[in-house]
């Protein structure tokens, strides 16, 4: 039975990762808007992992007999004015999930939760690479400018993401 502290957590999580999916939506439409269709693609591929890690924690909350609490999710930004911008604000946002999942797992253990304390160390190593993979992307538009060749050259690349998990 999970303790009232911890499905509240785990629910304000949940609807986190729902937001985070918002989110990389909103992103994928600025790129779309803007012709730049392989980053578009890479972040409609992105909001949809959002969605599978939001699912992640409404199966727990289920397995564990826990109440679902579907609460509204935020609208997030819309329009940004460069790639740089865009991924600033995720590399920002990722860091941010990365707290809060951290607090999440000082939670657990405070609670003496250890199937909640073990169910989130998945998300502590995603969210290594999460933060690794927006700070590449970062530093490449970062190194590519003004340059619109290499900014295409990098449409291009992003665009050969496949789904994940
Ligand atoms: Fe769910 O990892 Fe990003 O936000």
């Amino acid at each position: 039975m999970l303790k009232e502290k911890v499905q509240k957590s785990l629910n304000q999580q949940m609807n986190a990762e729902f937001y985070s999916s918002y989110l990389y939506l909103a992103m994928s439409a600025y790129f779309e808007s803007d012709n730049f269709s392989g980053i578009a693609k890479w972040m409609k591929i992105q909001s949809q992992e959002e969605y599978s890690h939001a699912m992640k924690f409404y199966n727990y909350l289920l397995q564990a007999a826990g109440k679902i609490n579907l609460s509204l999710i935020e609208a997030p930004k819309v329009g940004w004015n460069s790639a740089e911008e865009v991924f600033q604000d995720t590399v920002k946002h990722e860091q941010k999930i990365t707290k809060s999942i951290y607090d999440l797992v000082d939670l657990a253990a405070e609670e003496k939760d250890h199937a909640t304390n073990i169910f989130l160390q998945w998300f502590v190593t995603e969210q290594v690479e999460e933060e690794a993979t927006a700070m590449k992307i970062l530093d490449r538009i970062k190194l590519i400018g003004e340059n619109k060749n290499g900014l295409f050259y990098l449409d291009h690349e992003l665009g050969k993401r496949g789904a994940s998990n």
